[in-house]
């Protein structure tokens, strides 16, 4: 090798990232459980930004869904049933380094945690949230969520579940200071992983309803969407998330729907002769609360006593 110099060019990554590099424990969600494809998606998008492992955290609350920590190898934190949100807006406010997703049930988000959901959108801050629907309660057994639909018998309404379901898009996009709306499904891998990424990058509180199936205890409710393509309206545009050539190929009906109309947006969520997956709504625009929550990071204990006392001290008598 004498007189060869090395070319800086050349020079390996000092670390490089597999997806093994993400992977944690053996998922122990049900096979052909919606929540796989998920856990694939987010290590494949976190493989592919060369995210360091040390730099990312999932946050969740109680539920099969839940479980997600456990299986990334990366910061978790698995909360208290429907506080996924207030931990996460608590991480981020603290740890603006960290890349923060956070894994939430239609029964974590939506009934328990409903309040801290309508906040966390709010606040937006910087997070990747990961709604999984699959209309149940799937971790205690098949009660009823508040999106099942009518009819289908549960554990706690055996005839039948009584209630219209709560629409989770039209709820979302009514609250105040959204920045990302989305809609993918566990079952098209490539939409799911576009759709994730997307929400992965904006800047933002990015909420994503996963349309999630449970063989176990909703087998069947997601199936005629499944299985005819056709039944789907796929939103397209040039400012919304890059769709696929398969994706496109497969769902023939598709819609161009500018995701800075929100009007537009809340329209399209109450749609009933198709589902509508993509991006709903976007404003990179929107206040996030980071803004207020960070001052003072990064001040040595001296400057944050200093600074303490000369505001005791405008209160001086
Ligand atoms: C405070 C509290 N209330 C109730 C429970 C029981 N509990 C655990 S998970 C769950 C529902 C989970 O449903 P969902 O959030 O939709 O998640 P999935 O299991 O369907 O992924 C309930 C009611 C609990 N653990 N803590
Ligand atoms: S019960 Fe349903 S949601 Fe839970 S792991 Fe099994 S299939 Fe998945
Ligand atoms: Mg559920």
């Amino acid at each position: 090798m004498h007189g060869l110099k090395a070319d800086p060019t050349l020079e390996p990554p000092e670390r490089y990232f597999t997806l093994e590099s993400y992977e944690g424990g053996v998922a122990r969600w049900c096979p052909a459980c919606g929540d796989h494809a998920v856990l694939s998606a987010v290590q494949k998008i976190c493989r592919d930004a060369q995210v360091p492992t040390e730099k990312l955290v999932t946050v969740s609350g109680i539920g099969c869904s839940s479980r997600f920590p456990h299986y990334m190898h990366a910061y978790g934190f698995h909360g208290l049933h429907g506080r996924a949100l207030p931990v996460a807006c608590g991480v981020r406010a603290r740890r603006p380094d960290l890349r923060v997703w956070v894994a939430t049930g239609d029964g974590d988000c939506c009934s328990i945690g409903a309040g801290h959901w309508l906040h966390a959108a709010r606040y937006n801050m910087d997070l990747t949230v990961m709604l999984f629907d699959n209309r149940i309660y799937g971790l205690t057994k098949k009660q009823t969520s508040p999106t099942s639909p009518v009819g289908l018998a549960t554990n706690t309404h055996p005839a039948g579940a009584w209630l219209p379901p709560l629409d989770v898009l039209q709820a979302t996009l009514g609250f105040t200071n959204i920045s990302f709306v989305a809609r993918t499904v566990d079952w098209n891998p490539l939409h799911l992983y576009r759709t994730l990424q997307a929400a992965d990058e904006h800047r933002g509180f990015s909420f994503v309803h996963i349309l999630q199936r449970c063989p176990a205890f909703t087998e069947g409710v997601f199936e005629e969407l499944r299985a005819n393509p056709d039944l789907t309206l796929l939103l397209t545009h040039e400012r919304g998330i890059p769709a696929d050539s398969a994706v496109e190929r497969l769902y023939k009906n598709r819609l161009e729907h500018d995701p800075s109309d929100l009007a537009r947006a809340r329209e399209l969520a109450a749609t009933t002769d198709r589902v509508p997956i993509g991006l709903f709504y976007r404003n990179p625009e929107a206040p996030r609360y980071e803004a207020f929550t960070e001052v003072g990071l990064g001040m040595t204990a001296d400057d944050k006593v200093a600074a303490l006392e000369a505001e005791l001290d405008r209160f001086a008598i």
